[in-house]
């Protein structure tokens, strides 16, 4: 019997993925095991292996499936991307797409909606969603933020707390969860596995607002420097970028061996991450959102090509 991999991004959008993946391979009765990918790029060993929302696939074998929605080459495998065809739909809706079923919609809506695709998506989705979730609280005009600051967006919280906690085996446990609940209000009540996540989502976002207490505003920059034993870097950025509309975000994560920082909410970040870091540390992404590393012992040469750069006087 084969045995398939599912690779799936640790993220809502990936776990959501392999939400709707996974049930259909349970449904033929295919055995399967996970594997959560925190990075970007995962290196395949054989063949039988899915991969959701994973930009980087390296392979060998072409018996491999990909479904996707970055923009990347085509891989030697069988690669699924809807933007390829012109639909910027995060994986989780594909997937839903796919293998779903409409009682379930409100799983795929959290995929959506924590990869920022509210408008993405068809408007029939979320006339569904609504439909049938009066409870949800799915705005009449669908916008991004009202999403996000309602059920949809707490749920997605509870599943990103778990990956910020527990790492790879958090994103088993959201999943998990997921499966587990028959409805989203078991989901957001905590019943059963949800009430670890509902606890998980409380310490992380009291965790935010201390880093967020610290902040150092200047004119066209925002500066966090934390230790955190949690991956909450996006988490922060997303905060610290809604309380300072217009600036850039710069965040900088203190880790054993290295300081890792991600830059938010301005253009050409990727360039300047690039130029901060230039053989001090190294750096790369979008040009909206960026991220890279330093030495701890180059801090002060980091800094001081900030303050040049970014006009202002971090210390
Ligand atoms: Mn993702």
């Amino acid at each position: 019997m084969v045995k398939f991999k599912l690779h799936f991004h640790a993220d809502c959008d990936g776990i959501t993925s392999a939400y709707f993946v996974s049930r259909e391979l349970d449904r033929l009765n295919f055995q399967y095991a996970l594997y959560p990918s925190l990075g970007a790029s995962v290196e395949l060993k054989g063949s039988n292996n899915i991969c959701l929302d994973i930009s980087d696939v390296k392979t060998q074998s072409p018996l491999n499936f990909s479904l996707d929605h970055h923009i990347t080459e085509k891989y030697p495998l069988f690669h699924a991307n809807f933007r390829q065809v012109g639909f910027e739909w995060p994986v989780s809706f594909d997937s839903y797409l796919l293998f779903g079923d409409l009682s379930l919609a409100w799983v795929a809506a959290i995929g959506i909606a924590a990869d920022w695709c509210a408008q993405k998506v068809p408007v029939k989705f979320w006339d569904t969603v609504r439909e049938q979730w009066p409870q949800l609280k799915i705005p009449k005009k669908i916008e991004q933020l009202p999403l996000i600051k309602g059920p949809i967006g707490r749920m997605a919280n509870m599943i990103d707390a778990s990956v910020a906690v527990n790492k790879q085996s958090g994103a088993i446990y959201a999943l998990r969860a997921l499966q587990e609940s028959e409805t989203p209000d078991d989901f957001l009540e905590g019943k059963g596995k949800a009430e670890k996540l509902v606890t998980l989502r409380e310490k992380i976002l009291k965790e935010v607002a201390t880093i967020l207490d610290k902040e150092e505003v200047f004119d066209e920059c925002v500066f966090l420097r934390f230790n955190s034993p949690y991956n909450i870097k996006s988490l922060v950025a997303g905060h610290a970028k809604e309380r300072n509309p217009g600036k850039v975000i710069i965040i900088a994560q203190n880790e054993r061996d290295k300081i890792r920082v991600s830059f938010r909410g301005g253009d050409h970040l990727d360039v300047l991450v690039k130029e901060l870091t230039e053989g001090i540390g190294g750096g790369g992404g979008h040009p909206q959102a960026s991220g890279g590393w330093i030495h701890h012992w180059h801090w002060e040469k980091f800094r001081d090509r900030l303050n040049k750069k970014l006009h202002c006087t971090l210390k």
